[in-house]
C-alpha cells in the first residue's frame, strides 16, 4: 500500500514539470478553472465537509458564470485542502504539497504557520494563499468564493500528499 502511493506520487511529480511548461502558455495560474469571485455576487453558498479522505458532496453543478460561495469545513483528523482548479493544476500543486510536508509545513494533523510565513530566500513564502484554495487543520472553516466563468474540465481536490490519489477528488458538473 505504501510503496504504491509513493509509486504515485513520484510518477505526478516528474510529469508536473511538463504541466507547469503547458501552464505557462495558457496564462498560468487559475487558466482555465475560473477566477475569483466576489462574495456579494455569489448566487449560493455549498456547504463541503472533508474527511479522511473525502468530500462531502462528491461532485457539485454550477451554470457557466456562476459564482459559489463554498463554506469550508475539514471535519478530519488531518490537514485538508479544497482547491478548485483543473487537473494538470492540481497535479503541478502536489508538488508543492509535497515540498511542504517535506520542510515541515505539514505534519498529519497540524500545520506550521511560522514556516508557512517564512520566506524561501526568493521572496516567495509557503503561505498557501491562492484565492481557489484553502488549507485547513482539523476543526477549522474558511470561505472560498469562486466564479466559474465558463464550462471546463474542473475539479475540487485536496493536493495534500497521497490524499488525491486516495480518491480526495470531486468533479464539478455544468448544467
Ligand atoms: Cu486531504
Amino acid at each position: 500500500m505504501k510503496a504504491s502511493k509513493i509509486f504515485l506520487v513520484a510518477a505526478s511529480m516528474s510529469m508536473s514539470a511538463a504541466a507547469i511548461a503547458a501552464g505557462a502558455h495558457d496564462g498560468g495560474h487559475g487558466a482555465g478553472s475560473g477566477e475569483p469571485g466576489k462574495a456579494s455576487e455569489a448566487s449560493r453558498t455549498i456547504t463541503v465537509e472533508m474527511y479522511d479522505n473525502y468530500y462531502d458532496p462528491e461532485e457539485i453543478s454550477v451554470k457557466p458564470g456562476e459564482t459559489v460561495r463554498f463554506m469550508v469545513e475539514n471535519k478530519g483528523k488531518l490537514v485538508h485542502e479544497f482547491n478548485v482548479g483543473t487537473p494538470d493544476m492540481h497535479e503541478a500543486h502536489q508538488e508543492e504539497m509535497m515540498m511542504m510536508v517535506e520542510h515541515g509545513v505539514i505534519q498529519g494533523g497540524k500545520l506550521n504557520h511560522d514556516m508557512m510565513n517564512m520566506d524561501m530566500g526568493n521572496g516567495h513564502s509557503m503561505k498557501h494563499d491562492d484565492p481557489n484554495s484553502v488549507l485547513l487543520e482539523p476543526g477549522q472553516s474558511k470561505e472560498v468564493v469562486w466564479k466559474f466563468s465558463e464550462k471546463g474540465n474542473i475539479e475540487f481536490a485536496c493536493n495534500v500528499p497521497g490524499h488525491y490519489q486516495a480518491g480526495m477528488y470531486g468533479e464539478v458538473n455544468f448544467e
